[in-house]
């Protein structure tokens, strides 16, 4: 990537200029120390315009209907409600060419082809840290560009459930009743994450499925709720086909959203997401920084050497590493430099 004017693309995104957009984006997803320190600027520059989205999370198994539902429900939003949609995903095993994206390009036709949709892949490779990252400053750069509901798509593994509900103010999860079988893929954690649920597929000989599945949901749910005082996420059933239920569905989101704004907490869930955030950045440029320093390297395999002929214990070795980088520190970009 060429060198960026950040006044310059900042002024862009105000704009709403989809190509200065996409560049921010590839600027805030990069990990190269120069272009993270143009990110740092740029966000500085349109941090007063950002935070007035609504920002949903989705979350199913995979195959659970996601991108077929942002389709449908991004359309429905842009034609009917007067909303600007734009779509992020929080996928840290997606490579750019691989199928999964491809599979959602052509899932999100119909959503792809509106001015007031942007649609952006998830960041490929990397951990999940660094694409949960590259996530929020894009949503960052999306509000500033006057998009005002952020739809963040996720895989439905665990881990990256944890990180997007840590950005977004309502969870939305997806699941699929399969005839005669129990619901798939529900792990309590996760389940427990969920402001709304929505059972999909609700359509042809799955709609009567579907209903069942709802209410056994809505049951297991009461339980899963009664031991705390967490309110129940509402169980519903929609279908992206028919677009049955998917009024309702929105509906029930953005009730979720007006009573955490109501009772005040939207803001307090806010804060808490940036302190979250604040303590990853700073355990992620740690790693980072201990992960790339030639010391720790160098001093990593004495050790490791050292901890394989039983010269050294475990104990050891991880003082005369981390002493290896303490060492290395002052020559980082953000350390302070004392006596200067
Ligand atoms: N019958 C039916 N099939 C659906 C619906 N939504 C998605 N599908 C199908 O389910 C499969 C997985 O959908 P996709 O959106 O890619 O799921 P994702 O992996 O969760 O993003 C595709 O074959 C879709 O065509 C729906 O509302 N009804
Ligand atoms: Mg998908």
């Amino acid at each position: 990537m060429r060198r960026v004017n950040v006044e310059e693309l900042a002024q862009g995104i105000a704009d709403g200029s989809r190509a200065a957009i996409a560049r921010a984006i590839t600027l805030v997803e990069s990990t190269k120390p120069a272009h993270r320190a143009e990110a740092h600027h740029l966000l500085q520059l349109i941090a007063p315009h950002t935070g007035n989205a609504f920002r949903v999370g989705i979350s199913g198994v995979p195959g659970a209907g996601k991108s077929t539902f942002v389709n449908a429900m991004g359309v429905k939003l842009i034609d009917e409600r007067h909303h600007r949609v734009a779509v992020l995903a929080v996928d840290p095993s997606s490579s750019r060419t691989g199928g999964s994206i491809l599979g959602d390009r052509t899932r999100m036709a119909d959503l792809a082809a509106r001015d007031d949709a942007f649609i952006r892949p998830s960041p490929s490779g990397g951990h999940l840290g660094g694409v949960a990252r590259a996530t929020r400053e894009s949503m960052l750069v999306l509000e500033a560009a006057g998009y005002d509901v952020i739809l963040v798509e996720t895989v439905g593994v665990g881990q990256s459930e944890v990180a997007v509900s840590g950005m977004v103010d309502t969870f939305l999860m997806l699941q699929v009743a399969r005839t005669g079988d129990q619901l798939q893929g529900i792990k309590r954690g996760i389940l427990e994450l969920a402001d709304v649920i929505a059972i999909t597929k609700a359509d042809g000989d799955n709609e009567q499925a579907a209903r069942v599945a709802a209410r056994e949901l809505s049951i297991a749910m009461k339980l899963i709720t009664s031991d705390n005082e967490k309110r129940r996420a509402p169980v519903l059933t929609c279908s992206s086909y028919t677009g049955a239920g998917l009024d309702e569905v929105w509906d029930t989101v953005a009730k979720h959203r007006a009573e955490l704004e109501e009772a005040g907490t939207l803001a307090t869930r806010r804060l808490e997401q940036q302190q979250d955030w604040l303590w990853n950045m700073v355990r992620d440029e740690l790693m980072e920084a201990l992960r790339t320093s030639p010391e720790v390297r160098t001093t990593a395999e004495h050790v490791q050497a050292k901890l394989a002929d039983e010269s050294l214990s475990a104990l050891e070795g991880a003082q005369e590493i981390l002493a290896a980088f303490a060492r290395s520190v002052s020559s980082l970009p953000w350390a302070e430099r004392p006596g200067r």
